[in-house]
């Protein structure tokens, strides 16, 4: 079945308000998949681009720990670009999406949330090939 950048979401990761600083929770609930892997990117150089891909099956979710950057999400025919600026948000980036990550403001932390381990035959790093492959 064909992906559409129309069907990825801002989904929200429910926070308790707390005068000593807020916490947010990610439950089982809050994500659409079974976790199976969390990394993270930080220590990005300003300037910086990450991603340049899709995944054939990999389905994952993206959360701005600390600062911002921007996602910008390919599905063959359209594109979008979000900005994820906040720790109680997150980005649910089905597979079959193509995603390059910029804009990192200093001190920016990616935290990703993965459906599967890590597996390079899931990677399409090749955008002509990523569009052949969601026709
Ligand atoms: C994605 C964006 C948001 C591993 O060995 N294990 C891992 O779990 C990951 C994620 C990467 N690696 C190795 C593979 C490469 O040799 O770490 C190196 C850098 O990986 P990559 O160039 O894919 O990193 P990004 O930041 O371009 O992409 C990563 C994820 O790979 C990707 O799934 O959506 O972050």
């Amino acid at each position: 079945m064909k992906t559409s950048i129309h069907n990825l979401k801002i989904l929200d990761i429910p926070k308790i308000k707390d005068p000593r600083g807020n916490i947010a929770i990610v439950e089982k609930d809050v994500i659409p998949f079974e976790i199976q892997r969390i990394y993270y990117l930080f220590d990005v150089p300003s300037g910086s681009k990450r991603g340049g891909h899709a995944h054939k099956t990999l389905n994952q979710f993206l959360i701005a720990l600390s600062g911002s950057f921007d996602v910008i999400v390919k599905d063959g025919i359209e594109e979008n670009r979000i900005t994820l600026n906040n720790p109680s948000k997150g980005l649910l980036i089905t597979s079959g999406i193509w995603r390059e990550l910029e804009n990192f403001s200093s001190g920016a932390v990616c935290l990703v949330v993965a459906s599967d381990v890590y597996k390079e035959e899931d990677y399409i790093r090749n955008f002509k090939k990523f569009v052949s492959h969601n026709k």
